[in-house]
């Protein structure tokens, strides 16, 4: 009787999914390399996917390297984890490189395509070299697996070189 009961906080983890140039015209151009697909459909089946591992997504796109890094800055506080997708500047951006090493968070970079079958200037990732995975080669699945993947590390004790 008359006892207290701590309502309990229940907020998802929120995930950054952050997309990068070009990524907009997806299943508008080049179908032989990205699908038919759309960017919408992608973030439709990162909500889907969230759902079932208990994410709260926050999907977003832009053109812009500056906003990327802003977004990667507003993780640090705001998120548990970012999958990106940094589109051309994965292979050019040393802010995102700086940007991305300057969290604790885990990041897995993804791509549709798989970069390594294609020129050899998209072999080098920037990005790489400040993820915690990469998935590449996969189409929109991709995504898919880099939540699970970041589901898996929310709240894993880190590696014993990294402590
Ligand atoms: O495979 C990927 O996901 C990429 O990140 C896509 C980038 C490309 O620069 C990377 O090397 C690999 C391109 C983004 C999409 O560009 C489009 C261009 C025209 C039509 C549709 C998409």
């Amino acid at each position: 009787m008359g006892e207290l009961y701590r309502v309990r906080s229940c907020a998802l983890p929120t995930v950054f999914v952050l997309n990068g140039p070009n990524l907009n015209l997806l299943g508008v151009r080049e179908p032989a390399i990205y699908g038919r697909g759309t960017l919408a459909d992608i973030e439709a089946r990162c909500r889907s996917r969230g759902t079932t591992l208990g994410l709260a997504i926050d999907f977003r796109q832009t053109n812009h390297e500056g906003q990327l890094v802003d977004w990667i800055q507003e993780a640090r506080l705001a998120a548990a984890g970012i999958v990106l997708n940094a589109g051309a500047l994965t292979h050019t951006s040393v802010a995102l490189l700086d940007a991305l090493s300057a969290t604790d968070l885990p990041v897995i970079e993804v791509h549709l395509s798989n970069i390594f079958r294609r020129e050899r200037f998209r072999h080098h990732s920037y990005v790489s070299l400040a993820a915690t995975g990469v998935i590449c080669g996969l189409g929109a699945r991709g995504y898919e697996l880099a939540l699970e993947a970041v589901a898996g590390l929310i709240g894993e004790v880190p590696a014993r070189e990294e402590r």
